[in-house]
């Protein structure tokens, strides 16, 4: 596919999706999600990608739904349909990000609205510059969240934090967002880009199959009984503890050396 409004590259193990429409503050469109999906599908496809990173490309990191794309079908007499829009699209994006088997990392570098929330949401972790501003866009337009962030924000942030997210669209700061636990680690702005090029390539270095099961249990774990998660740590544990990667973690510690994780 030749992508028009991302870019994909892989380096040092990491897989970079970058959204391009900075003028837009990289606003989301039926094409932009069909590129995304795209991609997500070849970082998990690709053995030498250990770690995944979702940034915007200048000031913005994503304004959720392109709005003039919403307008221009009902001024063409071809509304969009919403449903399926978010089907096809928003919600399969969604999906494939949660469900990598991989380490995924919110380089949250600008603003962050609406469905560019949900983005943000759905990755592992959420490093954000100290430029990143983040709100729940969809109530300043009469919606409801949607691309999941309904599910994932009060996961994130608790319920109570979530519902005046949902309900207000008021718009948070980047220290705010680090109080409330909605990003992981704020760096200033002009630290950002080495810092998020440090913390991915540290992640692409770690044992990624305990990091994809981990990811998959603690989800599983939160609808689930204790007596049904521990069943699953048992069955987990008993795959993990066959790895090369278990392997060389128990040997490097023996050896009082650096472990060489290989994602295996
Ligand atoms: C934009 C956008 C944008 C187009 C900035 N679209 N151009 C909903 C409906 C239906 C189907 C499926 O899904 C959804 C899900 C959703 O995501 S609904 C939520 C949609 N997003 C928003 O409502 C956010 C709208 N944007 C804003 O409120 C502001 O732009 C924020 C607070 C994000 C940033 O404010 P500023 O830093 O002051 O930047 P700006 O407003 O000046 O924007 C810069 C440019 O980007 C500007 O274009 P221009 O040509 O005038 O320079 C904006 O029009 C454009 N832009 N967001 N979502």
């Amino acid at each position: 596919m030749n992508y028009q409004e991302i870019s994909y590259e892989v380096t040092n193990g990491v897989g970079w999706m970058r959204l391009t429409r900075p003028d837009k503050l990289n606003a989301l469109t039926t094409r932009m999600a069909q590129e995304a999906l795209e991609a997500l599908g070849r970082a998990r496809e690709d053995e030498g990608v250990r770690c995944l990173v979702i940034i915007g490309e200048g000031r913005g990191f994503c304004a959720g739904q392109d709005l003039t794309e919403f307008t221009a079908g009902m001024e063409d007499g071809s509304p969009l349909d919403v449903a399926q829009h978010l089907r096809s699209g928003y919600n399969r994006m969604i999906t494939a990000i949660v469900e990598l088997p991989m380490p995924v990392i919110a380089g949250v570098n600008g603003v962050a609205a609406g469905a560019g929330l949900s983005l943000a949401l759905a990755a592992d972790l959420r490093l954000a510059s100290g430029a990143a501003r983040f709100l729940q866009a969809f109530i300043r337009l009469g919606l409801v969240p949607d691309s999941g962030g309904n599910w994932l924000l009060p996961r994130v942030v608790g319920f109570a934090k979530a519902l005046e997210m949902s309900i207000t669209g008021d718009v948070l700061d980047a220290d705010e967002a680090l109080r409330i636990g909605l990003v992981n680690r704020v760096v200033p702005a002009e630290e950002f880009p080495a810092a998020l090029t440090e913390y991915a390539e540290r992640m692409a270095a770690a044992p990624t199959r305990a990091i994809g099961a981990t990811k998959a249990l603690i989800a599983e774990a939160l609808r689930l009984s204790l007596s049904e998660t521990l069943e699953r740590e048992a069955v987990a544990q008993a795959d993990l503890a066959a790895s090369p990667d278990f392997g060389e973690g128990v040997g490097a510690f023996l050896d009082k050396r650096e472990p060489r994780f290989t994602g295996r």
